[in-house]
């Protein structure tokens, strides 16, 4: 589940199992290939790892684990989405460099909090 955890120096906001699934690389379109991943939320960036399961508290620092993917949330957009999936609580991330993610949960709650924080990381770079 998700969770908010302290601030152990890189700015570790967030971090939990979402679905996720990557539809764009450098704008050109991508098969779609939805898995679970562990999400984690570090500084300006959103990092992906794999096998949540196999990860632990400790596996989940970064630096600590080796990462299937991060992102640069600095300019990167987000989009509620009902058109690009047949899943609910979808939203689109799209980075500046034409990478684009579908991010889902079926809790709305919780995919409501991954939005907003993600989106409060992009404003906070915005403003920088
Ligand atoms: C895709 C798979 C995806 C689905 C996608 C299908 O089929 O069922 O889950 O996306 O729909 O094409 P395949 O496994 O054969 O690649 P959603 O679950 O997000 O709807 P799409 O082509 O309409 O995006």
């Amino acid at each position: 589940q998700s969770m908010i955890l302290p601030d152990n120096g890189k700015e570790l906001e967030k971090a939990g199992l979402l679905n996720k699934t990557k539809i764009a690389e450098g704008g050109k379109k991508l098969r779609k290939n939805w898995s679970p991943s562990w999400v984690v939320l570090v500084g300006n960036s959103l990092v992906f790892f794999k096998d949540p399961k196999s990860q632990t508290p400790s596996s989940w620092k970064p630096g600590n684990s080796r990462p299937e993917s991060s992102v640069d949330l600095r300019g990167a957009k987000l989009h509620w989405t009902n058109e690009l999936s047949s899943k609910k609580n979808v939203f689109k991330l799209r980075t500046v460099t034409g990478n684009e993610f579908l991010l889902q949960s079926e809790t709305d709650s919780l995919i409501r909090e991954w939005y907003t924080t993600i989106q409060n990381v992009i404003d906070r770079l915005d403003r920088e």
